[in-house]
């Protein structure tokens, strides 16, 4: 009898886990987005130093970076690109949180046209998208790069993150027409989020990205290129956690200087202990004492962070004359 009762409550605790299990997977499946993004490709001039420097751009909606994409786990991505008749250039979109034909998806259109396609983000992280037009090399040197998030499904699979920034590092070459200049790596500059010294408090128009001491704050890192390796370094910190590729699952720990090859991406923490001012640089010192240096800037009357990519696009007071 016992052993008939409790053969019996196992059997409907049995039944209670398989429901809930189908239960949880229709919810998850449920709260699963779509997402419909649309860019379209935009050839203008861009503000690329404090000095109101300009730079005959291509770019995802006019900005470089283009804007940040952010989705969760398994959502759906409906994608579309326009490349506008009054282009001069062919245009495509390459999503490295897509695992999707290339040759179909990625293909270059001409202006005047547009192509769409799907993707699901099945894998968590902080991804690159680029232009693959070719020349690829002068389409991601001219600002056609931007940033994919892809937050995890389960939010308990890292600590919190009380202030988030996205950086994307890339070359600056002073002549956009220049194509061999970017294949024997002759670069002018490098950049954070499309600016020379853009987050530089002490450079004319620069800024500076904020923070309270103790506060966790999460670096969403992009290397876009097109050929540098950058070595992300905090001055007068550690990384308290690398996740390469921004995937919660590879966690490094403790980690002075990490390397981003282009076309690669990680994730960063840094709880820093006082205030004070912390550059954020690539530590290949021909990048950072070319334009490659963010301050992060602690202090306890730090205001709330509400824009992921801040002063993108760079406007700068008009000039008086
Ligand atoms: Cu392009």
């Amino acid at each position: 009898m016992m052993r008939r009762q409790s053969q019996r409550i196992m059997t409907l605790a049995g039944a209670t886990a398989i429901a809930l299990g189908g239960l949880l997977g229709q919810m998850s499946s449920a709260s699963a987005k779509t997402h419909d993004i649309h860019m379209t490709a935009v050839e203008s001039d861009i503000v690329i130093d404090g000095g109101g420097e300009k730079y005959a751009a291509w770019t995802f909606n006019g900005t470089m970076p283009g804007p940040v994409v952010r989705v969760t786990e398994g959502d759906t991505i409906n994608f579309t690109l326009t490349n506008p008749a009054t282009n001069k250039n062919p245009h495509a979109m390459d999503f490295h949180a897509a695992e999707i034909d290339f040759l179909k998806n990625y293909k270059a259109i001409n202006a005047g046209e547009t192509i769409s396609y799907t993707f699901v983000a099945k894998k968590p992280g902080i991804f690159f998208y680029h232009c693959g037009a070719p020349p690829m090399i002068q389409h991601v040197a001219r600002g056609m790069f931007g940033a994919i998030i892809v937050d995890p499904k389960d939010a308990g699979a890292w600590a919190k993150a009380d202030r988030e920034y996205v950086l994307i590092q890339s070359e600056y070459f002073k002549n956009p027409g220049d194509v061999q200049a970017m294949f024997d790596r002759k670069f002018d500059g490098v950049m954070f989020n499309g600016g020379i010294f853009k987050y530089h408090p002490f450079v004319t128009g620069g800024g500076k990205l904020d923070a309270k001491p103790g506060e966790r704050v999460r670096i969403y890192f992009v290397n876009a290129g097109p050929n540098e390796f950058s070595a992300f370094h905090p001055i007068g910190e550690i990384w308290d956690n690398v996740y390469e590729s921004g995937n919660p699952a590879n966690n490094l720990k403790g980690v002075q200087t990490y390397v981003v090859g282009p076309g690669s991406a990680a994730t960063f923490d840094v709880v820093v202990d006082s205030a004070g001012a912390y550059p954020l640089v690539t530590h290949s010192l021909t990048g950072a004492l070319r334009g490659a240096i963010a301050v992060l800037l602690a202090s306890p009357d730090a205001k709330p962070s509400t824009n992921l990519m801040p002063m993108v696009p760079w406007e700068l007071p008009a000039k008086t004359k």
